[in-house]
């Protein structure tokens, strides 16, 4: 538990200085006990020969380590020869060089904050990303100081079989009192970040790869016995993701082993540690039966992503926490390219910006805004944020693109040859790029430093004469918290004009094209100063221009497209991204239309809508010939929380209504097209995780999700026998869902069976209850904060295991909007409770879950109230973790 007594304080960049002393070698010893753990550990230290000292001594990090004995050079110190408070330990005066050894014990079976050394069900396992090192021992824990480590642990045999570390394992055998040892050497150099251990009883399966220049890798990935059959998926996409990392970035694996291990209780999705991958069972375990294909998908993303930091973090890692996104903006980079490749690139893409745009935007809009480089901290673990990893993705995508395939591998080439053991800046990876492309990426650069989104305001002319098209693009920024003015940013606008028979030739006066990015109907415009006119010659006809193809940069654009327009664009642009954009942008139109009217009192029930979106939809649902992901995508509303992105005042009921409306309003007037979709798929075909399959399943079940608004009996039932046929978690997830939300009479006891026979059947598999929860927990029927109440109670609610908590309260509070956001506050009261309840607990937990509350000013003046008094009652609480004080006392300000 980390108490607050004093107000605690902010860390900042320009504070960094390089660590006085080195830890050449890291020897550490786990008596795994019955009840403590005994952690000896012995670290030779010398002096930075770079840094100039500021004085004698020398202070380690360790927090929640009760101290048995301190020795240097095998001398025990006395009480007087060192100092210890909660967070540190200090010699006054220490030697240039010598050996340092620490006795401490720790409570792994009490730790439940789940960092440093916890216990998982019946295994013990680490987490020691950012700072959880120092709840194992003392240590300069910070990742610019790297080691070479030595690990054993001892534990008993029978309870703990399997005993993991990093690297390679060079010795093991038995102990005393029926216990044995396993001792292991990483022979890289490495920050205390990417330490782990893993002790428990587990089986494992096993692979071998073999790398480019042909040594074989050893590929375990360890689990619990009951999900052996499980890690088939993660295995393939682990092979597939170290053979497309040799041939995209020439990276090769450089240990003799690869392992990962599978644990229930984690904060994070996954953690990189060298050779030893830690993974949330949420991406790492996959079955058809049990696992959605979104689920398919996150297993392969995730397993990729981890892999990838072997080298994009961990070969070349960073140098203080500052530059968290040097390694994250970079491997989910990697990670987003590599899943494009294994599925359907359009797919991928349109669902990565659809999350940034609803959420990163939001985040980059509120109090909790910071740089991609932020240039101060209170507690980092609140850092790793869609800011950091998603936005930092886009930045890294807008230097490739800019520099275009063969530049920018030339550069991460360079990149990784220069920085090679080293813990880098962002700064680092620019010059790289710059180095093997002689461009200038100095105003670039401000996307590190600079936060908020950037708006591009257009503008445009047609002379009919002269045959020129006249785009005016202006960039503003808005204010974030300590930086109420921003400098113009270096911003690439992909882009292409469309006429009547599709794409246009372009010419554009005074500019030669550049061959790295441009063809004849496709330019990158580069916006470097507040405005620019670029002027399009030569042009048969008044073109619709299409901007920001692919979402080439991470910006708000706001041009005046007529729905006719978008309808043109929607059919003809030869970008997928800006045909599924225009479709999203003509859907929002519509849903407006309806908010109008509802904010008059209209009835909604019949309500006639923009003809337009119809015969869109239309067009889309008859054409054979188009790609299923395209269609399904295109087909599916945005989402509340994008619309309310939309509104200048988040009007909740008006959107939910509204946007419901619209959707009624479709599947009536498309039903028969609809239908014809749903009937012809076959229910009985064999499970494929394949992008085509994925596609055919989502077009299907929107489909469904369509028909269902029209509470049909025959749907119902169709839906029931949706559930019961279903050979994959996709199909029977979806139809629980549909039938969850029914608002149909006729589906009361269907849901009710339905809802029953889910939880009997898959009541031992953790991964499906956390479904069964989430799929309850967003029902936008009135009744489900008295479900969640009841949830909570339930014995398949673990009050402090982090994936039930984010299917029950994450999931109600961030993806139930019209449930969450009631009118009389106890939404909000039910969120700060569970804050409250976990502040103690698991302060990571429990800071991610005010989210909600940091957008209270983006409401309607009584919903702000509410969610202001939630937020002052929390930041009464007399222990606050440092996690929630900082995000609370951020969002009151
Ligand atoms: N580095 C991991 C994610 C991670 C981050 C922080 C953690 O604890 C605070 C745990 C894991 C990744 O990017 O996958
Ligand atoms: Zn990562």
């Amino acid at each position: 538990m980390s108490a607050r007594d004093a107000q605690p304080k902010a860390i900042q960049l320009k504070d960094y200085r390089p660590p006085e002393y080195l830890i050449d070698r890291t020897e550490l010893h786990f008596d795994l006990g019955a009840d403590k753990t005994r952690v000896t550990s012995t670290l030779t230290l010398r002096r930075n020969p770079d840094v100039t000292p500021t004085g004698k001594g020398l202070t380690l990090h360790g927090q929640e380590i009760e101290l048995v004995s301190v020795s240097i050079d095998g001398r025990t110190l006395s009480d007087n020869d060192y100092r210890l408070d909660d967070e540190t330990l200090t010699l006054p005066e220490a030697p240039e060089q010598f050996e340092l050894t620490t006795v401490g014990d720790i409570d792994p079976k009490n730790n439940t904050s789940l960092e440093g050394l916890y216990r998982s069900r019946t295994m013990y396992c680490t987490q020691c990303e950012a700072e959880g090192f120092r709840k194992i021992t003392w240590y300069l824990d910070r990742p610019d100081v790297m080691s070479e480590f030595f690990t054993t642990v001892v534990a008993d045999e029978k309870q703990f079989p399997v005993l993991l570390s990093n690297g390679n394992l060079i010795e093991q055998g038995s102990a005393d009192n029926g216990r044995h040892f396993a001792t292991w050497h990483d022979p890289h150099k490495k920050p205390a970040y990417l330490f782990a251990l893993v002790a428990g009883n587990l089986e494992h399966i096993e692979d071998t790869f073999t790398t480019m220049s042909g040594r074989d890798v050893t590929l375990k990935i360890f689990v619990e016995a009951k999900d052996l059959d499980k890690c088939g998926h993660a295995m393939t996409s682990l092979k597939n993701a170290m053979r497309w990392d040799e041939e995209q970035y020439g990276r090769e694996y450089d240990l003799d082993i690869f392992m990962i291990v599978a644990v229930d209780d984690f904060n994070m999705g996954a953690m990189e540690n060298k050779g030893l991958n830690i993974f949330n069972t949420a991406c790492v375990l996959a079955k058809p039966e049990t696992t959605t294909d979104a689920g398919f998908q996150r297993v392969e993303g995730v397993v990729a992503h981890e892999y990838f930091h072997n080298w994009s973090g961990n070969r070349v890692t960073c140098r203080d926490w500052f530059q968290l996104s040097l390694k994250e903006g970079f491997t989910v980079y990697r990670d987003a390219t590599f899943s494009a490749d294994m599925g359907s690139p359009t797919f991928k893409r349109v669902e990565d910006v659809s999350m940034l745009r609803t959420l990163q935007f939001a985040e980059d809009a509120g109090p909790m805004a910071h740089p991609v480089r932020p240039d101060s901290y209170i507690e980092i673990s609140n850092f790793y944020t869609l800011t950091i990893y998603e936005k930092g993705n886009e930045v890294v995508r807008m230097l490739a693109n800019l520099l275009g395939p063969e530049l920018f591998r030339k550069g991460t080439d360079l990149y990784f040859e220069r920085h090679d053991g080293q813990a880098v800046t962002t700064e680092d990876f620019v010059a790289a790029l710059e180095a093997v492309s002689g461009r200038d990426l100095t105003q670039f650069k401000r996307w590190y430093d600079q936060a908020g989104t950037p708006k591009l305001t257009v503008t445009d002319r047609w002379d009919e004469d002269a045959g020129e098209y006249h785009l005016t693009i202006a960039q503003t920024c808005p204010p974030t918290p300590g930086q109420p003015e921003k400098q113009p940013f270096h911003i690439p606008v992909a882009m292409g004009l469309l006429g009547s028979a599709g794409s246009l030739p372009l010419k554009i006066k005074g500019q030669a094209p550049n061959p790295e990015t441009d063809d004849n109907t496709h330019t990158v415009l580069e916006l470097t100063e507040a405005e620019h006119t670029f002027v399009f010659e030569q042009l048969p006809e008044k073109p619709v221009p299409s901007l920001l193809r692919g979402f080439s940069a991470p910006v708000k654009l706001y041009y005046g497209y007529s729905r006719d327009d978008l309808m043109r664009l929607m059919s003809g642009d030869s970008d997928g991204f800006c045909r599924w954009d225009a479709s999203q942008q003509l859907a929002i139109e519509v849903i407006e239309d309806v908010m109008v009217a509802y904010q008059k009192g209209e009835d909604l029930s019949g309500i006639t809508i923009d003809g337009r979106l119809i015969e869109a939809n239309r067009l889309l649902l008859q054409d054979d010939s188009l790609d299923k992901a395209m269609v399904a995508l295109m087909l599916s509303l945005p989402s509340e929380a994008y619309l309310g992105e939309q509104q200048d005042e988040i009007q909740v009921e008006a959107i939910h209504h509204s946007r419901a409306a619209v959707k009624r309003a479709l599947a009536e007037a498309l039903k028969p097209e609809l239908t014809q979709i749903y009937r012809a798929y076959d229910h009985g075909k064999p499970y494929r995780p394949t992008a085509d399959d994925i596609a055919e399943r989502s077009l299907k079940n929107a489909a469904l999700s369509y028909l269902m608004t029209l509470n049909e009996p025959e749907m119902i039932e169709a839906c029931e026998q949706q559930y019961r046929q279903a050979n994959n978690m996709t199909d029977a997830i979806a139809a629980v869902g549909e039938l969850v939300n029914s608002q149909a009479s006729g589906a009361e006891t269907v849901r009710e069976q339905v809802l029953a026979d889910f939880y009997q059947t898959w009541k031992d598999e953790p991964l499906v209850v956390d479904q069964w929860l989430r799929v309850q927990a967003t029902s936008s029927r009135s009744n489900t904060l008295d479900v969640v109440h009841e949830l909570e109670q339930h014995p398949a609610f673990e009050p402090n295991n982090p994936n039930k908590i984010r299917a029950l309260v994450g999931a109600f509070t961030n993806a139930n909007p019209i449930n969450f956001h009631r009118a009389d506050g106890a939404g909000y009261r039910f969120l700060g409770d569970q804050i409250l309840r976990l502040n103690s607990v698991n302060p990571q937990i429990a800071a991610r879950l005010v989210t909600p509350f940091t957008r209270w000013k983006r409401y309607p003046k009584a919903q702000q109230e509410l969610m202001h008094a939630e937020l002052e009652r929390i930041k009464a609480e007399p222990k606050l973790s440092k996690d929630v004080y900082e995000v609370v006392s951020k969002s009151l300000v």
